[in-house]
């Protein structure tokens, strides 16, 4: 594969230093391509470009904004196909998930942002004879850093409300996952997106995300990834008084109440678990069950699990692919460790020399699906994100000993609730401490929907409205009639 470069100013061009790193295929641990390791430099460049572009792209008008975006959003649905290989080539992830998950809704969130504006109209207020115009204006420059897991899903949803509300922008993708963000610049390049508006630049985070969150110029930043990098984002942009959004890490409960119908949801809760190797933020890694079913679930639930069809990221048939990397299949496996030294007993899964997956290449960064049982619900397997095919069964007494158990971690991102009785999941999900729940559901995401997490899950919330408001400032105009 050629190999990528940076988009600054209109133009693909390597990182001045000349410095590239490799992006690995983690299925086969081969070398797809060169990437640029950029460094403040190049951002400086990219900022340049895109301060330059922002007052003619914030003078165009929300309609002509609107059609970039319906552009885009068919340009990316005509090479959905193109999308998801070149995802589940750079993530391991299986392209039937690429296609279903990464590429639909890559296409969907320039469109849904298309639409939901269209219907939108900044608010008036009249009181003792004067009115209020509520009016917005870009933030200006935005960068947006972006992680590995969901590449071009995660940089999508950032990219079609910024340049919706007029921002022009700096993006820097995980350098775990440059493809589809490499294809992301050259649709709009073909498009003829006028030069600056959007600027790519490659490489590791210290070194590139680190000098897009310092440079002065950029005045808002949206990140999803880890909560310590997101430590470091919000330390290093404060100071700036920079708009912040901050989407980090999760631990998210699995609550089964005793109600609830299992061999009917015993799907979900399987998907909830693993969906992409359990490496989306929203994954429920800790399942609480009621203790007066947890031993027939335990056997329904592992049963499932086992049914999940694991192999070559490239075969229709594949249900589970790999983790992102070696070193991160090291990171997932010294957590099974570490949960069966804190007591853990393995149910299935497990590490990779002792339960290995059949067919694959001994390299590739293959996990089975993991569970484990009998662990304390605030030991560091059951409290820490793992971010990999590994979940923790516990049993709860009743519903009080379930919500202090769900809300036991640092994190609150998401969580799930399954019961017989709406009412009664409605009321459980009100008392977990997180931005989303869901009842007898997951991942069912409606994009008008607030989304983000509370305590060191992050700060802001993205989606709809909200993202409509981060990616523009306010300007209250009060007219009085003289
Ligand atoms: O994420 P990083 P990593 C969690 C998950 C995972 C852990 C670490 O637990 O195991 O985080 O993953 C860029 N300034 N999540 O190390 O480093 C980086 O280059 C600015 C949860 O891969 O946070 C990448 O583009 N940017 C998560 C982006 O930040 C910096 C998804 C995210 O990478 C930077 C991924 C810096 N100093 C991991 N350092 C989720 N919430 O979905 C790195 N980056």
């Amino acid at each position: 594969m050629e190999p990528v470069r940076n988009y600054i100013n209109g133009a693909f061009v390597d990182a001045v230093s000349g410095q590239t790193l490799d992006t690995v295929n983690p299925a086969t641990n081969t070398v797809i391509t060169a990437v640029p390791r950029s460094q403040a430099v190049d951002v400086k460049h990219a900022t340049e470009a895109a301060k330059a572009a922002a007052t003619a792209w914030g003078a165009t008008t929300m309609v002509e904004r609107i059609a970039w975006l319906e552009r885009i959003a068919d340009a990316l649905e005509a090479e959905a196909e193109t999308i998801a290989q070149l995802e589940s080539l750079d993530t391991g992830k299986p392209i039937s998930l690429a296609r279903r998950v990464d590429a639909a809704r890559s296409v969907a969130n320039f469109r849904f942002f298309a639409d939901h504006a269209k219907g939108h109209q900044d608010p008036t207020f009249s009181d003792h004879g004067a009115v209020n115009h509520v009016h917005r204006s870009p933030v200006g420059v935005v960068g947006l850093i972006t992680p590995w897991n969901l590449p071009l899903y995660l940089l999508s949803w950032k990219v079609a409300p910024a340049l919706l509300m007029g921002n022009t922008i700096v993006a820097k993708p995980s350098e775990l996952t440059p493809l589809t963000a490499d294809f992301l610049a050259k649709t709009v390049h073909a498009l003829g997106l006028p030069a600056g508006v959007f600027n790519l630049v490659h490489g590791y985070g210290p070194e590139v995300g680190q000098a897009i969150v310092e440079h002065p110029d950029i005045r808002g930043i949206s990140f999803t990834g880890g909560t310590a990098t997101g430590r470091l984002v919000a330390a290093t942009a404060a100071p700036m008084f920079k708009k912040l959004s901050l989407e980090l890490g999760g631990k998210n409960a699995t609550v089964v109440l005793d109600d609830a119908p299992l061999d009917d949801i015993m799907e979900g809760l399987v998907r909830a678990s693993f969906t992409n190797s359990g490496q989306v933020c929203l994954c429920g890694s800790r399942i609480l069950v009621d203790e007066t079913i947890y031993d027939t679930f335990a056997e329904k639930f592992i049963a499932k699990v086992e049914e999940l069809r694991l192999g070559d990221p490239q075969d229709e048939a594949t249900q589970m692919g790999t983790v992102i990397s070696q070193d991160h299949k090291a990171k997932v496996e010294s957590y099974i460790r570490l949960g069966i030294e804190e007591g853990g007993t393995v149910l299935t899964g497990g590490l990779s020399e002792l339960a290995p997956v059949p067919g694959v290449p001994s390299d590739g960064a293959f996990l089975r699906p993991t569970v484990l049982a009998g662990l304390s619900a605030s030991c560091r397997t059951a409290t820490e994100e793992i971010f990999g095919p590994v979940v923790t069964l516990h049993s709860f007494a009743s519903e009080d000993e379930a919500v202090e158990m769900a809300n036991l971690t640092e994190y609150g991102l998401a969580g799930s609730v399954w019961t017989a009785d709406i009412e009664r999941g409605h009321a459980f999900a009100k008392r977990m401490e997180t931005g989303i729940v869901w009842v007898n559901t997951w991942l069912n995401r409606d994009l008008r929907t607030p989304f983000g997490g509370v305590k060191q899950s992050g700060v802001g919330r993205e989606g709809g409205d909200w993202s409509m408001a981060f990616f523009s400032e306010m300007t209250n105009v009060c007219i009085q009639q003289p």
